[in-house]
């Protein structure tokens, strides 16, 4: 079980990743935001429990879906905020927005919005340790969606047959854009796919902060050792829709999205806090109002900052 330290840090990740979300959404409504945010309201425990139970000097890969995990694997608020926004100072000079980031000095191997397209690159870093020798895992963050591609097959049945220190993280919000998994899959957990693939697939509760950090634990000390991958199939469910101009209502009956909202990981875990005495209502309070000033700050002198110039356009396009 995480120690006290340990929950209450993942408690904060959880608060930052949500209000990076909202801030997200409301530079997008503001139209200071080009690219549409995908909100990660609701999966939040996942990115917070997986990376609370990595060293500091392994790997994630990440997708469309990937603010929450560049938060909780360490990503300096600023620098997210001013990529997200076009501005210069952002991770990719302000060029990539979003989706197209990748930061190696905290362990971010990349996303993109190509649904799949990083879980080789994961695997390929993981491929990269064993050889190395280094000790470090890769974490390969996709949705239930990225399950039905050829490529994620691929990278699987290699990382399987290579005993590669890799951990394959799908969270399962149970729909791919509007589709829902009981009309495009044919099992009833994707993880019971990972036997296909020679390694073990379980399939969690993702909205518990404390379960994905323990499993977590697990999946990285037997890759470390050399035990191979596994597959951890995190059932969790987004708030919102899918994109920024989708309310997400449509294909989705709102008894459900209900539901699902009074099972709010942020929720969870603070009441699990209260009740150990770890944690008092106002304490939480205090938490969340210096973790969405801290934002709002980050938000100011990104807004305030520089567009890259325009004489820059082709700097560090090319590899030297
Ligand atoms: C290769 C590819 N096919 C289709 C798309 C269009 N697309 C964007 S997101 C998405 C759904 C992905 O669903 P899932 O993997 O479950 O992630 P979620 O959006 O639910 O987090 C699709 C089909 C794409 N971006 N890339
Ligand atoms: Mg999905």
């Amino acid at each position: 079980m995480p120690d006290s330290t340990k929950r209450k840090a993942m408690l904060r990740t959880m608060i930052m990743v949500r209000a990076f979300e909202e801030k997200l959404n409301d530079l997008y409504q503001r139209k200071v935001m080009f690219g549409s945010p995908h909100s990660y309201r609701g999966q939040e425990a996942i990115a917070a429990g997986v990376c609370a139970a990595l060293a500091p000097g392994d790997l994630i890969a990440s997708y469309h879906r990937g603010t929450g995990h560049l938060v909780a694997k360490g990503a300096d608020i600023y620098k997210l905020l001013c990529e997200c926004i076009g501005r210069r100072d952002g991770y990719s000079l302000g060029r990539g927005g979003k989706m197209h980031m990748g930061d190696l000095s905290f362990g971010f191997l990349g996303n993109t919005g190509t649904v799949g397209a990083t879980v080789p690159v994961a695997t390929g870093a993981a491929l990269a340790a064993s050889i190395r020798g280094s000790g470090e895992v890769a974490v390969s963050f996709m949705g239930d969606g990225a399950m039905n591609q050829g490529v994620v097959h691929e990278a699987m049945n290699m990382a399987g047959l290579w005993k590669l220190p890799v951990v394959f993280v799908v969270e399962n919000n149970l729909y791919a854009m509007t589709v829902s998994l009981e009309r495009s899959v044919a099992v009833k957990h994707l993880a019971e796919r990972a036997a296909g693939y020679g390694f073990e697939g379980k399939a969690i509760d993702g909205n518990d902060a404390e379960f994905v950090y323990e499993e977590t634990v697990k999946a990285a000390a037997k890759a470390r050792s050399g035990g191979g991958p596994t597959l951890l199939e995190c059932l969790t469910y987004r708030w919102d829709g899918h994109f920024g101009g989708d309310p997400g209502t449509g294909y989705r009956k709102r008894e459900e999205i209900e539901e699902w909202k009074r099972r709010d990981p942020i929720r969870r875990l603070k009441e699990k806090l209260i009740a150990a005495n770890e944690l008092t209502e106002a304490e939480f309070e205090k938490l969340s109002e210096t973790v969405y000033a801290e934002l709002d700050d980050a938000a100011k002198r990104a807004e305030a900052a520089p567009l890259p110039a325009a004489e820059a356009e082709t700097d560090e396009v090319f590899a030297r």
